[in-house]
């Protein structure tokens, strides 16, 4: 992070604790207010509302139309992640308040998390290191996996992250089918495009979700997507809980309707299902696939210099409305 001049006149709201480092940064060059510290919110934002020109804000703690209405000299929303799911788009597009979020730096991280996943679900990596660290491995023989390299990959969403996490696949001589809203132009001629997410499921060994949150992706996985990936499919979602159908999730889980899951998202975070706790052929990561220091680094990175370019020429450089 650079320094640039203190701006200490601005006024910030930050409605989550965002990474220490982060905060100290912008502690150091604008008025933050801090919300989740605040006892009563609605209070707090009647007596300051009325000064703060930014949101900082993540994907964890989004910005509601409420929170937005309740801030008349709000001009821009700084968002540290990718997805924007959390944050009222509409609201904000209504106020002509700029959002801006964190493409790019997180796309490898994230696809890294997906093959992880992948591997720790079919190899049972996270069950082999339990049953080592039991003690188990003296007295019997632990169960085979499922072999990976070879297999069919279908990922939903072939956007940035979701070509990335093609290309780990391959690598492991993965076939790559894909369903998108449209055929990618720009995608290798031998990914396979599947025009619906029922038919990719049933022609894939192992679903992979890359698609963004939000209400037209809501429960896209549903009983009939998974009983279509069927009893030898694994389901890996890296994307928002809210793609999948938790419940439906769970029941083909515990029917043996699939083969098992790796999640790093769930709906309800940060609860998992106790039902998928006590499972085995599931793996459950809590919500770390952009976690590295170097990628965390760079979405802070991001997030400063649209802020401050914001603040100071009246520009931004990853603008989503
Ligand atoms: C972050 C994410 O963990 O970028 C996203 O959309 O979900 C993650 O990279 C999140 O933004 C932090 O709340």
């Amino acid at each position: 992070m650079t320094d640039t001049p203190r701006q200490t006149s601005t006024e910030i709201l930050m409605v989550g604790p965002l990474l220490p480092d982060l905060i100290a940064t912008l502690e150091s060059r604008y008025r933050v207010h801090r919300l989740w510290e605040a006892q009563d919110p609605a209070a707090f934002l009647r007596e300051h509302g009325a000064r703060i020109r930014g949101i900082a804000t993540s994907g964890r703690f989004g910005a509601t139309r409420e929170l937005i209405d309740a801030l008349p000299a709000l001009e821009g929303i700084f968002s540290f992640g990718v997805g924007y799911d959390s944050i009222d788009i509409e609201a904000a597009r209504a106020r002509g308040v700029v959002v801006t979020n964190t493409p790019g730096v997180l796309d490898a991280c994230v696809a890294d998390t997906a093959l992880a996943l992948m591997l720790a679900a079919t190899r049972r990596i996270a069950q082999a290191d339990r049953f080592v660290r039991a003690g188990r491995w003296t007295k019997e023989g632990f169960e085979l996996g499922t072999r990976l390299t070879g297999k069919r990959c279908g990922i939903a969403g072939l956007g940035n992250i979701g070509r990335q996490i093609a290309r780990r696949a391959e690598a492991f001589d993965m076939e790559i089918s894909y369903f998108n809203r449209s055929p990618r132009a720009d995608a290798p001629a031998h990914y396979r495009y599947c025009p619906d997410l029922r038919t990719l499921a049933a022609q894939c060994d192992v679903l992979v979700l890359a698609v963004p949150g939000g209400a037209d992706t809501r429960h896209l996985v549903d009983a009939a997507v998974l009983d279509a990936l069927g009893p030898k499919g694994w389901l890996i979602n890296i994307a928002r809980g809210t793609v999948v159908d938790e419940t439906a999730l769970v029941r083909a889980l515990v029917e043996g309707r699939i083969a098992g899951a790796g999640l790093d998202v769930f709906e309800h975070e940060p609860q998992t299902p106790p039902e998928l706790n006590a499972m085995d052929n599931v793996v459950l990561l809590p919500h770390i696939a952009s976690g590295t220091h170097e990628t965390r680094r760079a979405m802070a990175d991001l997030m400063l210099a649209n802020l401050d370019d914001w603040f100071s020429e009246g520009r931004v450089h990853t603008r989503v409305v």
